[in-house]
């Protein structure tokens, strides 16, 4: 698919609903994520080392909210472990379509299943690595738990979970500065102030980010026992929890 620009928020509009994936979000998905998301790009490469690391020999690597495959792609690519396979999961059907065309796009020896379902519903087992990249955050807040803890049961003991997310900080200023920065990032990569003020309208009752803290303890009540945050870029953060062996 040709790779096309993001124009949805450009133009003024009457009356700004939830923002939704459908298909137009997903023919732009690529670069309206680049241009909105810092770190975007490192965080999906390096992901691809997780799956190099800990992904145990006869495992299931799990990427859930998939998209279009950026970090199934990656793990695919490095996973060296044998006999794994990769379930990818999205509740968008614009998204699991194209997801599917891109893996189909690129041979590997590394089975994959690409699943239209909602992550909540999902049955984890036999997992070595689960990545929920950038999707916690559209799941309403009283469900984070269950989710997280469901992941937990799911993976092997030494296996990890790669969490990334939008963060908020506690301190009022640091959440100033952050959000500004992130604001600049935008405007940078030549989003308006008309486009950036109607995204977030559309994300607002969507999208709903926690701190670091938040997420940290939720995933300690999950029951996992070493968390790290790796890798941070203004107000996105990604973390690597693991099962204790
Ligand atoms: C990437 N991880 O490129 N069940 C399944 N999918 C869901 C659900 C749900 N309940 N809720 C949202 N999604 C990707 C980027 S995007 C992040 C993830 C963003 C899906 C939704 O359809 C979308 O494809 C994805 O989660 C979130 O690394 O757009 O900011």
């Amino acid at each position: 698919m040709a790779k096309q620009r993001d124009h949805i928020f450009d133009e003024p509009r009457p009356m700004i609903v939830d923002f939704t994936f459908d298909e137009r979000v997903a023919s732009v998905f690529p670069d309206m994520i680049r241009r909105s998301v810092p770190g975007y790009g490192e965080v999906i490469a390096l992901t691809g080392l997780f799956a190099e690391r800990y992904a145990q020999p006869g495992s299931t690597l799990y990427d859930l909210g998939c998209s279009l495959g950026a970090a199934t792609l990656s793990m695919r690519r490095r996973v060296h472990a044998d006999q794994c396979r990769i379930i990818a999961v999205d509740n968008a059907p614009a998204m699991v379509e194209q997801c599917r065309a891109n893996l189909e796009a690129e041979p590997s020896p590394v089975p994959v299943d690409v699943h239209c379902s909602d992550i909540r519903k999902v049955h984890i087992e036999n997992a070595s690595v689960v990545v929920l990249n950038f999707t916690l955050q559209f799941i309403e807040p009283d469900e984070r738990l269950e989710l997280l803890h469901r992941i937990h049961q799911g993976l092997r003991p030494g296996g990890v979970l790669v969490l990334s997310e939008k963060v908020v900080f506690e301190n009022e200023r640091e959440q100033q500065f952050q959000e500004s920065m992130h604001l600049d990032f935008k405007r940078a990569n030549g989003y308006s102030e008309l486009a950036i003020s109607q995204k977030r309208t559309a994300l607002e009752n969507v999208l709903l980010p926690e701190s670091l803290e938040a997420h940290t303890s939720r995933l300690r009540n999950a029951g996992f026992g070493d968390v790290h945050n790796w890798f941070r870029c203004f107000n996105f953060a990604s973390m690597a929890a693991f099962k204790t062996p």
